[in-house]
């Protein structure tokens, strides 16, 4: 398989949209019913993955591949959410954390089928943030998220990730966040590392989408917005097309 996802972002003279499918809130129906709108919005990347265990991956992998060539990266809520059968992974390293699990030790177990599978690999730096009650990936992790207003441990927390290695950063507000990444800390952020930037978490409408590309955000990503109103996808993607990056 071609190993061309992250020089696609970094090459892009566009912002990228992220499409974010949890398998495990989805049947056929839905997932189809999703996937509908796809191929006619602007989304360049399908993320897959959640924060329980799912039986139902490779399905909904080959569902999404059914319905559209856009690439599926996973982006693995836990260990046993491996797949071969998508286009990339991202390798989650959560830096706000302490939890050596979600450091390296994952890291390890995963390793050896991660490099048998011969998939593209992105490292990237997962750093949650939050002053919300308990989102899924602070409980399930066991590590606190820094909230919004630290934006210098924020930002000396995307420095650290980008100097040992890491080849994007992730914002992460949790899913279904009330409040998602606010634009200061993105800008605050993006001022001060060189490698593309993500942001994701409680982004619901399509100005919100735009005003977190102008802070700074070179990738959305958007999940729950879509549950209810699938048609808004378009609508978002047309705003990371419009957009080119800084
Ligand atoms: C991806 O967790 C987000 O970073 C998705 O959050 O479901 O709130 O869009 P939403």
């Amino acid at each position: 398989m071609t190993k061309n996802i992250y020089q696609s972002i970094l090459n892009s003279k566009v912002k990228k949209f992220v499409l974010l499918i949890d398998p495990d809130k989805h049947d056929e129906a839905s997932l189809s019913h999703l996937l509908e709108n796809i191929n006619r919005s602007a989304t360049d990347f399908i993320f897959i993955g959640g924060s329980l265990v799912s039986d139902r991956l490779d399905y909904a992998v080959n569902l999404i591949k059914k319905y559209t060539g856009i690439p599926v990266i996973l982006f693995p809520g836990n260990l046993l959410q491996l797949t071969d059968k998508v286009d990339a992974v991202l390798l989650l390293s959560l830096i706000s954390g302490r939890n050596p699990d979600y450091l390296i030790g994952n890291h390890v177990l995963a390793a050896p089928f991660l490099k048998k599978s011969n998939l593209e690999i992105i490292p990237t730096g997962y750093i949650l943030v939050s002053d919300e009650n308990t989102s899924s990936v602070e409980y399930i992790s066991n590590t606190k998220p820094i909230p919004s207003d630290k934006t210098d441990i924020v930002v000396a927390t995307a420095i650290a990730g980008e100097m040992l290695g890491n080849l994007m950063i992730y914002l992460e507000a949790g899913s279904g966040a009330k409040k998602s990444i606010p634009c200061d800390l993105v800008s605050a952020v993006r001022k001060n590392i060189f490698v593309p930037l993500v942001v994701g978490g409680g982004i619901r409408t399509a100005d919100d989408v735009r005003n977190i590309y102008m802070a700074g955000a070179d990738i959305v990503v958007v999940g729950n917005a879509f549950e209810n109103d699938p048609g808004m996808l378009i609508k978002m993607g047309e705003v990371s097309n419009s957009l080119s990056v800084m």
